[in-house]
């Protein structure tokens, strides 16, 4: 079976009405990602693929989604949801690389015909794709770029609107269980809402609600969610969302957001301003499509950066993996429970997690960590960036569901009540900052912690993250999850006798995988010496890259 006559035509008609800018595009990490005006043919396409991925997999809704995260409004990017809404198999992207790069429609239609011989795909099967989009001015356009490519091959097309990236996930899979025993959720973002709000209301009764939280929603989509939310939570949860000019021009992630928090260690831009922000009371920011969240405090006046404080994904990998691996002993249940980091997981993260629980470190990208995570009964993966979630096996929610809690000790019980509102209330397929939010605020209110206490479990080793420019970032090569370069030769007993240098010194380079610098990470003791070791591996960085 192949494309061939009406659809043929069809198809590169419609792709004459998208024309291929002259630029190279790859599918990576976050799907594919640049400035918005070089995007619709991709998308075009994408809308293509999506079509033809669902029909290899027997008619099962896929995902496509419009978002280039927390980088800026000018920018957006596409990326495919999996039927179990998981990130796209990973023999696939080469695959959306070559038809996105496609030169004329002829060519076009020669991919996507290598794709359906290569994958068996019967073109008879009808396809089914669910898409949304994030805020960005340029987001809804490029959606019905994709739109045009899914119509090609005859779609069932399911309109998100406007979501976040993590709600996207979760109808994914919500509309692909629906039918089965266990269905993930109901299949809408009312659903999703409900799903969220009833464990959260689950495990908080009998508790008094939590501080006020000001959430920053850096201007984006996570404003949307989070009312959606609160409409949900009536007056469970009070929330203050900042930072909620959607659709205001250059807004997006300016001076606001987890990344910006993250990358300049300080509060969003204004906080020092804001009626409600004091010292001692917990702050978080979503990103740009809300699949990541950063916590912080201040321990002093706004005015001084110094009395800044960040709890971020490793803060937040802790804080989960005590939590529930102290559930799950409470619950005597037969299920291990394992935690999966990254090379930039602070230190003292790793050296707190490792007594108490397995821990796996993987290279950068969501979906390493998530399929590393599948390996335990429940696991616990964070970026230090903040994305992660936690995903319960199949073994650890029927260990969970089948537990006879009437013979169980009362304590016992409670524990397996609370593992399984924990279940409900984290989105298990992908890191999701509401979700995660509402993990935490549990967490910490069962802890009866505010967030000096929860700080307070280990301090960050001070660390220096530095960018650097090089002639060609693929000469750099890496093993040991990203902890050692192997390319250009030498660098590495370089790197190791610097890093000799400093107590609890560590160093590692790593080419970036969604812009063209290679990336230098350094942490030490010393504040002074962390300075030195990034400065002397940038330097070395610049020498064999040159
Ligand atoms: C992408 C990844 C993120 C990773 C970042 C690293 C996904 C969905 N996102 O944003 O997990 O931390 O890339 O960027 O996988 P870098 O390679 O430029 O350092
Ligand atoms: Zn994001």
């Amino acid at each position: 079976m192949s494309i061939a006559g009406t659809l043929a035509q069809t198809i590169e008609q419609r792709s004459a009405a998208h024309p291929k800018p002259d630029a190279r595009l790859t599918y990576g990490t976050a799907g594919f990602r640049t400035k918005a005006s070089l995007l619709e043919s991709t998308c075009f396409r994408i809308g293509l693929i999506g079509a033809l991925r669902s029909k290899s997999l027997g008619g099962k809704t896929v995902g496509l989604m419009v978002t280039a995260s927390h980088n800026p409004e000018e920018d957006n990017g596409v990326k495919m949801v999996d039927a179990r809404g998981e990130m796209l198999e990973a023999s696939w992207e080469p695959i959306c690389t070559a038809i996105a790069n496609a030169a004329t429609g002829e060519e076009l239609v020669a991919e996507l015909n290598k794709v359906v011989e290569q994958k068996s795909i019967d073109l008879s099967v009808p396809a089914s794709v669910v898409y949304a989009y994030d805020t960005r001015p340029s987001s809804k356009p490029l959606a019905e770029a994709m739109v045009d490519g899914l119509g090609a091959f005859d779609t069932n097309v399911t309109d998100g609107g406007l979501l976040t990236t993590p709600q996207l996930h979760y109808l994914v899979l919500a509309l692909n269980t629906q039918h089965e025993a266990q269905p993930y959720g109901s299949p809408t973002t009312e659903g999703y809402y409900a799903k969220l709000a009833g464990a959260y209301m689950s495990l908080m009764k009998g508790r008094p609600a939590p501080p006020p939280l000001i959430v920053d929603c850096a201007n984006g989509v996570g404003t949307v969610s989070l009312k959606g939310l609160l409409a949900h939570l009536r007056d469970a949860l009070v929330l203050y969302p900042v930072r909620t000019a959607v659709g205001q021009t250059g807004a997006l992630n300016n001076g606001c957001g987890a990344d910006f928090v993250k990358s300049k260690q300080r509060l969003p831009e204004g906080f020092e301003h804001e009626p409600n922000v004091h010292p001692g009371e917990l702050l978080c920011s979503f990103d740009g499509d809300a699949d990541r969240i950063m916590f912080y405090y201040l321990v002093g006046p706004a005015t001084d950066p110094a009395n800044f404080r960040m709890l971020d994904g490793d803060k937040i990998a802790s804080l989960a993996a005590d939590h529930l691996g102290e559930l799950v002993h409470a619950a005597n249940l037969d299920v291990n429970i394992g935690c999966v980091q990254t090379a930039y997981a602070n230190g003292a993260s790793t050296t707190y997690l490792e007594q108490r629980v397995p821990i796996t470190c993987t290279p950068t990208g969501v979906k390493h960590l998530h399929h590393a995570a599948e390996k335990y009964d429940i696991g616990v993966y964070f970026e230090a960036n903040g994305h992660g979630t936690v995903l319960f096996s199949e073994k650890a929610q029927r260990a969970i569901s089948e537990a006879d809690t009437s013979k169980m000790s009362p304590e016992s019980a409670a524990a397996i009540a609370q593992l399984a509102a924990f279940a409900e209330l984290i989105n298990q397929t992908v890191g999701d900052a509401v979700s995660d939010m509402l993990m935490v605020l549990v967490i910490l209110a069962m802890r009866g912690w505010g967030p000096r206490e929860w700080d307070a479990t280990y301090t960050d080793l001070p660390n220096k993250l530095v960018k650097v420019a090089v002639a060609d970032r693929t000469q750099f090569r890496t093993t040991d999850a990203e902890r050692r370069v192997t390319h250009p030769e030498g660098l590495q007993e370089r790197i190791d006798a610097l890093v000799a240098k400093y107590p609890s010194g560590r160093a590692f380079v790593r080419p970036s995988g969604t812009e063209d610098c290679v990336r230098v990470y350094a942490e030490a003791e010393k504040p002074e010496d962390v300075a030195e070791l990034a400065s002397a591996t940038e330097a070395l960085v610049k020498e064999f890259g040159a």
